[in-house]
């Protein structure tokens, strides 16, 4: 079923959370990810967001969709940036005729856990608005990464810590948790395009004075497909906290 919005799946669920996939060539990572989210039993739906991947991702995803009625898929003409895969999420789920009360935004490339997600939504349960899976705090791990991938995570971290100010380890980490009413509130002020978005949604936050916290998770490297982190990203990434820190 293909929506006028161009959504394929049954627009009519009506579960607590949503989790937003954004994918661009993961047809190696995608199957097993949903099926080990399905496994968790919990009351989900998942949105992919897939720009026109050449690998297949998304006829995986009709593929999964005939085994699961709780899956939504949104295709893209083009590569358009994880930026706004997150917020093209973020309105899809808004516009549904029950929108979930959490939405949980994760990588797909098999990075994260995706036995964390029930614990991201029992800490928003607990009266955050916004819960960071983070690989900087006590308990937390990256597993595989190069020193160079690490190091460009770690300064992003420490200049967001500066510019942002919130009392969490890990500005950049992908696997959250945010309450629709946070997103609600800050949807119209997020502009990032890529990596960014990361920042800006937590920046976002703590300008509202929402309640921002995180859990500790390990990160394990991708083992299968390609970073699609480039170059320029990177510099979008650090322009974006250079210009935030002048706004302040
Ligand atoms: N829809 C969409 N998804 C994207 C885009 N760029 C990246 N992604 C997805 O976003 C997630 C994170 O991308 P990765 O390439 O793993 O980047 P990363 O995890 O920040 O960096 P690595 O540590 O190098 O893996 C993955 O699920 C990607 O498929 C994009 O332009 N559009
Ligand atoms: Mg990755």
């Amino acid at each position: 079923m293909v929506n006028s919005q161009g959504l394929e799946g049954n627009t009519e669920l009506n579960a607590e959370v949503g989790i937003i996939l954004p994918t661009y060539c993961e047809a190696q990572n995608i199957e097993k990810l949903i099926g080990e989210i399905e496994s968790l039993k919990m009351d989900a739906s998942i949105l992919v967001i897939d720009d026109s991947s050449d690998d297949g991702t998304a006829e995986i995803v009709r593929k999964l969709q005939k085994r699961y009625n709780n899956i939504l898929l949104f295709t893209r003409p083009q590569k358009l940036g994880l930026g706004t895969a997150i917020t093209d999420g973020f309105k899809i789920f808004m516009s549904l005729p029950n929108p979930p009360k959490y939405i949980v935004t994760m990588d797909a490339d098999y990075s994260h856990n995706p036995r964390d997600i029930p614990r991201l939504v029992s800490s928003l349960k607990r009266g955050y608005c916004l819960v960071v899976g983070s690989r900087y705090c006590r308990g937390g791990y990256i597993v595989n990464w190069s020193v160079l991938r690490f190091a460009i995570s770690k300064i992003a971290n420490l200049i967001a810590a500066l510019v942002v100010g919130a009392k969490i380890s890990d500005y950049t980490s992908g696997l959250r948790c945010y309450s629709i009413s946070l997103i609600q509130s800050i949807i119209g002020d997020l502009h990032s395009q890529t990596y960014e978005i990361q920042i800006e949604t937590i920046r976002q936050a703590r300008i509202r004075k929402f309640r921002v916290g995180e859990i500790s998770i390990t990160f394990i490297n991708r083992k299968k497909g390609k970073s699609k982190l480039t170059i320029n990203e990177v510099k979008q990434f650090f322009s974006y906290i250079f210009k935030a820190a002048f706004k302040k």
